[in-house]
């Protein structure tokens, strides 16, 4: 895979710049592109100082009564505003997918100029909000296919995402992107108020030994899936799931080892969402040299049916995830 070699950690170079050096690879690239890239940011921002009052507003709904009396907003929607806001004046926008909204909005169609889907989890992991834990916003980029589909010309397979990442709110405010050239990490200095790339080139360490899904489930998984856990106990893993699919999925991607939600006897076909969850997180995990797959194929592969489509989800390096495929395949 090429790689951006100009880049390393002791460079100052914002996502805003990395954005325009990406685009100048293009010559044919309009810029319009970066536009959606920076309104992500910013979203990012924008919700991350949300984010950081959310004990201290009192109009932010974390799962508490508003002793104020005054109507409160659950942070979910508010994400799903903020990131509406910073996307919807951008021209070549052609549609905006939210997990908070019943249906995909199409905004233009290609005729009209609009470019690019951009599909998204505005804040997965909110249950975990007032209690410390790092949440996170997903994105994943189509190109706005309009002649595939009038109707859905967001239901495309997830190879063809033109980028794809999250930005987990944690103990510090990170942002993982990939343009489908390897994957970056930027780290949002709020001294500056901008993301600073710490980590370009990321790669999935391979043969970590940490699992980490949801156990509480495990009598109702598939006996393949439970003989694997069996083998992970035996021979020394260690688990770790916090329920945040970002935090869960970066940790993965930093420490390598194996992530995965599995059909279970609730969620038959898996709880996650493919369109922006399992795909945009499958294509970071793969462009840093790991593997998605949901057990009986890769998950970029998948043609969807629904923007809210379900699937089950295996990501991490690639010795976790084949030995994981191996068994259940037994
Ligand atoms: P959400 O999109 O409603 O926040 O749900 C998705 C979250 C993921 O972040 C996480 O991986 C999973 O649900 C945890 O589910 P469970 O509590 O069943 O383990
Ligand atoms: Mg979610």
């Amino acid at each position: 895979m090429e790689r951006p070699p100009k880049y390393t950690a002791d460079n100052l170079t914002t996502i805003q710049s990395f954005i325009l050096q990406e685009a100048r690879r293009h010559p044919n690239a309009s810029g319009e592109f970066s536009w959606l890239l920076s309104a992500i940011a910013l979203a990012g921002k924008v919700i991350a100082a949300k984010i950081r009052r959310v004990h201290l507003d009192p109009v932010l709904d974390i799962g508490g009564d508003n002793v104020h009396g005054e109507q409160q907003k659950p942070m979910d929607l508010v994400a799903n505003e903020i990131i509406i806001r910073c996307l919807g004046d951008r021209t070549d926008l052609g549609l905006l997918g939210s997990e908070e909204e019943t249906e995909p909005v199409q905004l233009r169609s290609a005729e009209e100029g609009g470019k690019y889907s951009v599909l998204f989890d505005p804040l997965d992991g909110s249950a975990n909000l007032g209690l410390g834990v790092g949440v996170g916003t997903i994105f994943s980029i189509l190109r706005h296919e309009q002649a595939l589909d009038a109707e859905a010309p967001h239901l495309q397979i997830g190879r063809k995402q033109v980028a794809a990442g999250y930005i987990l709110y944690g103990p510090s405010t990170v942002l993982v992107l990939s343009t489908g050239r390897g994957v970056h990490m930027f780290s949002l200095d709020p001294a500056v108020g901008a993301f600073v790339l710490v980590r370009p080139d990321l790669m999935i360490p391979s043969g970590g030994k940490t699992y980490s899904l949801n156990e509480a489930n495990a009598d109702s998984f598939g006996p393949g899936w439970r003989d694997w856990l069996s083998g992970c106990r035996r021979t020394g893993w260690r688990s770790r799931y916090i329920g945040s699919m970002v935090a869960d999925v970066h940790r993965t991607l930093l420490e390598g080892g194996v992530f995965a939600y599995p059909p279970t006897a609730r969620h038959t076909e898996g709880k996650l969402r493919l369109m922006y969850e399992a795909n945009p997180m499958a294509f970071l995990i793969e462009q840093a040299g790991g593997r998605g797959d949901t057990g009986e194929g890769p998950i970029l592969d998948i043609k969807p049916t629904h923007v809210h489509q379900r699937v089950p989800v295996i990501l991490g390096d690639q010795v976790g995830v084949d030995q994981l495929l191996k068994t259940l395949r037994r």
